[in-house]
């Protein structure tokens, strides 16, 4: 690790995003410098811990495409890879291309401003260090700001407090204890089945029921990983084609074109093969509540068909759209509520009070539990960047400017703040779409950006507000046009008391990489450069 005061690139944070951005960088010859917070690399993956913690997009598509060779080798042994697979991964990926010795690990970025004079950010970790750095890029991740809510009496608990995205490192042992878990989304519902297993008593407090479809993972064929590797290419284009930038076997047929048995032949069968290729069933299921209605009361159906006790099942019953927060994929979670020792307790209906110093009280009644596991989500999308004093212009800090709100231009710039990249930030497809592969879209393009820069000897570039305007009301526009829009999901921070309701990802990776292209083709249109 070389003691440089200064470099080309500061990157935030060594997950999928940050290594993959040094490795362009360096191969292209701009010096770089990680700094990660965590211990060792990975990010999300390095973070989230908990039992079952496992993918809901295929390995073979959640997976780099930047190097061949990585992608020739690597053998992935289930269908959706578990959390310790894709960090031995991203391990793997850190040594095979030499990462490590430009990764401070252990280290947050406390702070970032921008001296206008220079033209350079200054950097300050939170050891005291700075650094120089003509471009700082934010490679934060979207899901990495957790979300522990502030119950009253939260601090008495006399217990281990545990949450699903900050899990300890060394194994947790579940067995002869009495846990409770606070939230049902895709880490409760990934957690719950396994947490059943070990504990003498589970309790599970659900303020919302969520829709989810069995991921039907499995071991993966060697065979069928054989005939991807002959032809990778093929997936990649096929993915990249689809809304969300993963193969969801989209069709442009609309749910009410067909017959009722035609439309439940197709649940069926999206049913039976598993995860979030069931939102591909349809063209308009995020689009139209009547063609919505369909697949939910078909779901719906699945669940009370699955829970024995019809008192519970109607607790566990999802209302509302499918797909609008994130639909989960799971192995076992609605069955697990017919184990003897699992209780479902509705805090939509009695809400929790407080914490006590040996349990959970809600309205209804108090539940002793030895360990509480909060399942509860994350500051989505805009927490990791606000943490960071980011300074702009004028020591504008880019908390300020969103406190309304993200405002970027194409989720990679937000006016006011040049040479400040944000990969996959609000406003990119990020969430709506398969992480790895727009990862490798933005690292790519900032890449390219930072090449083209040096070889016009340009020192400067930065979202104008006009193309940033235009872009934040063509995202929420598109928004506004499905039903995304119509449930509290962190997709528009509504999980988070007091943040701004704004719909952050955008929807549709094909028109999106299409609009990135365009823009560089028309000379960075809609950014100003010096
Ligand atoms: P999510 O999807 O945000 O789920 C959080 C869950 O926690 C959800 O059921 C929430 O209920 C519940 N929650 C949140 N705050 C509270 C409070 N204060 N009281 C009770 N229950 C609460 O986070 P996940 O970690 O499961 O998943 C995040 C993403 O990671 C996921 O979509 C994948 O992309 C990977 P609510 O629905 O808000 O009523």
């Amino acid at each position: 690790m070389s003691e440089r005061r200064s470099v080309d690139a500061v990157i935030v944070g060594a997950g999928f995003a940050g290594l993959c951005m040094l490795y362009r960088l360096r191969s292209r010859g701009f010096t770089a410098r990680v700094y990660e917070a965590g211990s060792g690399v990975g990010g999300t993956w390095f973070w989230n811990r908990y039992p079952g913690a496992r993918c809901d997009v295929e390995s073979l598509e959640y997976s780099y495409q930047f190097s061949d060779e990585l992608q020739q080798e690597w053998e992935w042994t289930e269908r959706y890879a578990s959390q310790p697979e894709i960090l031995r991964y991203l391990n793997h990926v850190a040594d095979r291309f030499d990462l490590r010795r430009d990764i401070v690990l252990r280290t947050r970025v406390a702070a970032a401003i921008f001296d206008e004079a220079s033209d350079r950010w200054r950097v300050r970790t939170d050891d005291g260090t700075e650094v120089t750095a003509r471009f700082v890029i934010m490679a934060t991740g979207c899901l990495s700001s957790t979300n522990t809510p502030s119950i009253p009496g939260r601090d008495s608990f006399t217990g281990p407090m545990l949450h699903t995205g900050n899990w300890p490192h060394e194994p947790v042992d579940f067995t002869g204890k009495r846990v409770a878990v606070v939230g049902t989304g895709s880490s409760g519902i990934q957690a719950i089945p396994l947490i059943a297993e070990q504990a003498s008593h589970l309790t599970v407090f659900q303020r919302t029921a969520n829709f989810s479809v069995p991921a039907q993972n499995r071991p993966l064929d060697p065979a069928e990983q054989r005939a991807v590797k002959r032809d990778y290419a093929a997936l990649r284009t096929r993915g990249g084609q689809m809304p969300f930038g993963f193969d969801t076997r989209s069709t442009e047929v609309t749910a009410l074109q067909v017959s009722d048995a035609e439309r439940r032949a197709e649940y069926e069968d999206r049913w039976a093969q598993g995860g979030l290729p069931f939102l591909g069933s349809f063209a308009d299921i995020i689009l139209d509540a009547q063609a919505n209605a369909t697949a939910a009361e078909f779901i719906r159906e699945k669940i009370r068909a699955l829970v024995r006790d019809p008192a519970t099942a109607e607790v566990l019953l999802p209302r509302g759209v499918v797909g609008c927060k994130r639909l989960c994929s799971d192995t076992g979670y609605f069955e697990t509520f017919n184990r003897p020792n699992v209780t479902l307790v509705d805090i939509a209906a009695a809400p929790i009070q407080a914490i006590t110093p040996h349990g959970i009280r809600t309205a209804a009644a108090e539940y002793a539990v030895d360990c509480i596991v909060f399942a509860t989500g994350f500051d989505a999308m805009t927490g990791a960047l606000t943490r960071v004093d980011l300074r702009g212009v004028g020591g504008r800090a880019l908390r300020d400017k969103w406190a309304e709100g993200p405002r970027s231009y194409l989720g990679l710039m937000s006016a006011g703040f040049p040479n400040l990249f944000i990969i996959t930030g609000p406003g990119s497809p990020s969430v709506l779409s398969n992480m790895v592969p727009s990862i490798e879209q933005h690292v790519n393009w900032i890449a390219a950006c930072l090449d083209w820069m040096r070889a016009r000897a340009l020192e400067r570039i930065e979202a104008t507000p006009d193309a940033e305007d235009a872009w934040v009301a063509h995202v929420n526009e598109v928004a506004d046009a499905t039903l995304y829009p119509s449930c509290n999901s962190w997709y528009l921070g509504a999980n988070i008391p007091g943040k701004p309701r704004v719909f952050m990802p955008y929807l549709g990776f094909p028109a999106y990489v299409e609009k990135c292209d365009e823009v560089v083709a028309r000379d960075y249109e809609g950014f100003a450069v010096a």
